[in-house]
């Protein structure tokens, strides 16, 4: 039996375990990236390793998250993370230069490497053929040292394309379309490769959307093949000799193959507040909308804004709405000015943001209140926006230059005639704002420079053989690592600061629960299914650690979340039957027994003794996971097997 292009890169990189699903892998991470937001804690982590110098063929660090600074901590924060790069040789790139994901895919990907960043969208990779996984920033500091990265091997989802996107219908609808399909869980424990005839009519940024909302669906990956479309994107980024054709073997077995008609599909629009919450941008016609946000990792490229530009050429923005483009990068927006588009962007009205995620995740541009919001973006969770009553729709974006024009949600077919766009054959390189780290024998003598917003990480609290602890909050299904530490202008500049950020844990469901976390000393919350989707912050693992969290107990977990619980101490444990999660409530007081030998069994038992009730739990945790626990989380099991 042949593999597929995902089980080609796994093996190729397989340090050990079985390649049968559902079973632990370690794989070699060749490229890291990290983002500031999640990257001062990465390499705080990465510097207690104690190790001089990182062991990745490539590691970039990218400021592009924290951008606004309206005081010392995002300043500060950014100096600590230039001058560790320096040190121990990990390229930089400066606040400006763009969106780490865009920057990524443009300067350093390489069809058939892996690469592990700490941000979930990483898998933007897999359009030009890489093995990209987002990770919480321990594991990625980690992969840094040279250890491996460790998943579940998954099943492998295909999804055949045919035909061809007619105008006005773009990468941003398949996206949509997959997600209405499988919904925001329904990619979990899978690999996406998207392949059949209709990949030949896609550019690498149109692949590169597709890959990125892959995360939406909670998928472990997604990956495109590479082929002479990826070798043209290269060429005109000036590395075509990273180039290497790669394609599943014509006999590879999925578990699952779903078709799409590229040529049947029609604009789309996701509904606040979950990506997946899909209908026809038809159906909601005449709809008011107060703005408008153009940009993200998923819709910022130049082709992407090309098209906003040829739209919004000779027109003006309604003044009801407000308009804003950030985008991807620095190549991007120098593009779009030697062409004159951006002159076209500015004469409609349009603002023009700093190339950085942005209004993305609430750094600025924040919607009215109740206003609605329509995004290129892929993310439209309750409250990310920075208000908390705004209705944010997810959107292509021609269709959100339709609403820009129109002041209200309309099919972009009514704009007329859509210009014809071209890839240019070179792009511009200028890669002066990407620092290259010191030579080993330099490094030695530099300083990392820090700033009062450094603090230290919460205790590692080890694992004992029992534990009791008031069930201090139970919240329901499909909970974002947004609503456990939530993100925006106010509290992200304080990523590297748990004590701070802890007054805001879990601030969108229930306010008073850092304060009853602390008062309960230990505790334990119970959540739905597919807990913790979302970002991979690590800090969602963190600030409960700080807080007292001992265990979550849920219907189902995301996969990046329930590794950062695990490599913060905390136990994922699932109920073995669902309608359980009804017998229990808030301030119930709960215990765990003989969680050793439960660990072993793979069933754990929790009693509610203020019900008088027995639960069972399950834990399939792997050897490793369990003396990971036993220590107290991944940076005390890395000290202790050191
Ligand atoms: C996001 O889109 O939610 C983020 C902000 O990029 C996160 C990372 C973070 O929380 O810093 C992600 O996607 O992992
Ligand atoms: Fe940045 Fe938004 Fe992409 Fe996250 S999803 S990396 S916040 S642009």
């Amino acid at each position: 039996m042949g593999l597929t292009l995902a089980q080609k890169i796994i093996k190729a990189h397989l340090v050990s375990g079985e390649m049968t699903v559902g079973s632990e892998i370690a794989l070699r991470i060749d490229q890291t990236l990290t983002q500031d937001a999640t990257g001062t804690m990465a390499y705080l982590e990465f510097e207690t390793m104690g190790i001089d110098r990182v062991r990745t063929e490539r590691s970039v660090a990218y400021i592009d998250h924290n951008t606004l600074q309206s005081g010392f901590e995002n300043a500060d924060d950014h100096r600590f993370i230039q001058s560790i790069a320096k040190k121990y040789g990990i390229y930089f790139s400066r606040p400006g230069n763009g969106i780490c994901h865009q920057v990524h895919l443009e300067r350093f990907g390489i069809p058939g490497k892996t690469l592990i960043g700490s941000d979930s969208h990483t898998p933007t990779g897999g359009g030009i053929g890489m093995l990209a996984f987002g990770a919480g920033g321990l594991d990625v500091a980690v992969a840094m040292g040279g250890g491996a990265y460790y998943i579940t091997m998954p099943k492998m989802i295909k999804v055949n394309l045919t035909g061809r996107l007619r105008p006005f219908v773009t990468a941003k609808d398949v996206s949509l379309e997959i997600l209405r399909i499988l919904s925001v869980k329904g990619g979990v424990g899978s690999i996406i490769e998207w392949g059949g005839e209709g990949v030949k009519t896609l550019s690498v940024p149109e692949r590169a959307t597709i890959t990125n909302m892959g995360t939406e669906l909670g998928a472990t990956t997604s990956i495109f093949p590479s082929d002479e479309i990826t070798r043209a994107f290269l060429k005109a980024e000036g590395r075509e000799e990273v180039y290497v054709p790669l394609a599943s073997d014509p006999d590879a077995e999925y578990d699952r193959v779903i078709d799409i008609d590229l040529s049947a599909l029609k604009p789309l629009i996701a509904c606040p507040h979950m990506p997946d919450n899909v209908v026809t941008v038809e159906s909601l016609k005449g709809t008011k909308v107060d703005q408008v946000c153009i940009g993200s990792c998923t819709n910022s490229s130049l082709l992407d804004l090309l098209k906003v530009a040829a739209l919004l050429k000779g027109k003006t923005i309604l003044p009801s709405v407000s308009l804003s483009i950030s985008p991807g990068s620095k190549q991007v927006l120098a593009m779009l000015s030697e062409c004159g588009a951006l002159t076209d962007i500015l004469a409609s009205g349009a603002r023009v943001l700093e190339c950085a995620c942005g209004p993305c995740i609430g750094m600025g541009f924040s919607p009215n209140s109740a206003g609605v919001s329509l995004r290129t973006f892929n993310r439209n969770f309750e409250g990310r926006s920075g208000t908390k009553d705004a209705k944010v729709y997810l959107v292509s974006p021609e269709t959100a230059v339709a609403a820009a024009l129109t002041g209200e949600i309309t099919d972009p077919i009514l704009l007329g005639e859509m210009p014809e766009i071209k890839m240019p054959d070179a792009f511009r390189i200028d890669d002066s704002a990407i620092l290259a780290p010191a030579d080993p024998e330099e490094a030695r003598s530099l300083e990392v420079l820090r700033g009062p917003n450094i603090k230290k990480f919460p205790d590692s609290v080890p694992w004992t053989d029992s534990v009791r602890a008031e069930l201090v909050l139970k919240v329901g299904d499909n909970i974002t690592t947004d609503h456990i530490m939530p993100a925006g202008a106010k509290i992200l500049p304080y990523r590297s600061n748990i004590p701070h950020l802890s007054q805001y844990c879990f601030g969108v469901c229930d306010p008073t629960f850092p304060e009853r976390a602390k008062k309960a000393g230990e505790s334990i919350v119970v959540g739905g299914v597919n807990y913790g989707q979302g970002s991979s912050r690590e800090h969602a693992a963190l600030v409960p650690l700080y807080l007292g969290v001992r265990a979550v107990v849920a219907k189902s977990f995301a996969r990046i979340h329930a590794a950062n619980l695990i490599n913060a101490g905390i136990m994922p444990l699932t109920f073995k039957n669902a309608e359980d999660y009804d017998c229990i409530e808030e301030g119930d007081m709960l215990s765990l027994s003989a969680v050793y030998a439960g660990m072993d069994a793979g069933e754990i038992i929790l009693r509610d003794e203020t019900k008088g009730i027995d639960l069972p739990l399950v834990c399939t945790f792997t050897e490793r996971q369990k003396a990971i626990l036993k220590a107290g989380g991944l940076l005390a099991y890395t000290k202790e097997s050191n």
